[in-house]
């Protein structure tokens, strides 16, 4: 299905155009450098949606400060063109976070950005490179222990779920239509003597919520890779990190949404050795705050004895 977009040359290589908002000479929000920064083989980010006031700018600048990673993955809905197109909406931080990123592809981090459905625009330009980025329609990621991941944005499937929709639709139309011969059917039934007959338990198919929805949409991604011959996939366009097992001839597809940045502020990253983590980024600043607190209470009672 994506064999065109993964394969090929992607060897072409030219100057970075002068977008109006690219690289800033300094950010508006100075980097700031708290000791080592931690380190990851690999990183994966999405739904960042620059250009919105629903952007969390600053936990993701606060994100890019503190982690770093030999191959970063921009997983699509970076910037938010749809929105921009409306009205413009750039404030000094989602500069800042451009300026970041083009700054880890200078320092050697290698950067893969994957446009998404709301970032589109960009999608034209697969197979080049602009300031160090290199822009791809999708990709195939191979872990340190040896695992094959295709890394996409994952609105390719809108199609297969609106089929899934226009389905439980007619399933819908099917079970009212069913419920009016249902009432037909007794009130003949009635006529001859016979016992109510009952349809209930069709409504038990009548689950659509957005948790049914998520759910099936995390199975159509996964039987995708299966397909494809891949042990997993990383997206990201539903905005709900989360990692599965779906069971495929014999083994595991894994599934992996790396969230977003407007609601979760999440980041998926690979460890050295190959193993796979969600970091929640409040949850993690929250930790460094009370270790920062630890440390200065830790500090002040080692303090009292020289101070007595
Ligand atoms: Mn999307």
């Amino acid at each position: 299905m994506f064999g065109e977009y993964i394969e090929g040359n992607f060897g072409n290589s030219i100057p970075a155009p002068r977008l109006p908002f690219a690289e800033p000479h300094e950010p508006s929000v100075p980097e700031r450098v708290r000791g080592e920064r931690r380190k990851f083989r690999t990183i994966w980010i999405s739904d960042v949606h620059l250009g919105t006031k629903g952007c969390n700018a600053e936990l993701l600048i606060d994100f890019l400060d503190n982690v770093d990673s030999e191959t970063m993955y921009l997983v699509g809905d970076i910037i938010d063109g749809w929105r921009l197109k409306k009205k413009l909406y750039w404030p000094a931080t989602h500069n800042d976070i451009v300026w970041r990123i083009l700054k880890r592809a200078k320092r050697g981090t290698r950067i893969v950005y994957i446009p998404g459905n709301h970032d589109e625009m960009f999608r034209q330009f697969s197979g080049l490179h602009f300031g160090g980025v290199e822009i791809r329609r999708a990709a195939v990621h191979e872990t340190a222990d040896g695992r094959r991941l295709m890394v996409l944005h994952g609105d390719e499937f809108d199609t297969i779920m609106l089929a899934h929709r226009w389905l439980a639709f007619v399933g819908d139309a099917a079970y009212h239509a069913m419920m009016a011969l249902n009432q037909w059917v007794n009130a003949f039934r009635q006529k001859l003597g016979l016992p109510y007959w009952s349809l209930s338990k069709m409504a038990k198919h009548k689950v659509k919520n957005a948790v049914e929805f998520i759910s099936r949409y995390e199975e159509v991604v996964a039987r995708a890779a299966a397909q494809r011959g891949v042990d997993g996939v990383v997206c990201g366009h539903i905005h709900t990190a989360e990692h599965r097992l779906f069971p495929h001839q014999g083994k595991d597809i894994e599934y992996w949404n790396d969230g977003d940045w407007v609601e979760g502020c999440n980041a998926l990253v690979e460890h050295e050795d190959g193993r796979m983590e969600i970091l929640h980024w409040p949850e993690e600043i929250a930790r460094r705050e009370q270790d920062a607190a630890a440390d200065a209470t830790f500090e002040d009672a080692a303090r009292v004895p020289e101070a007595a």
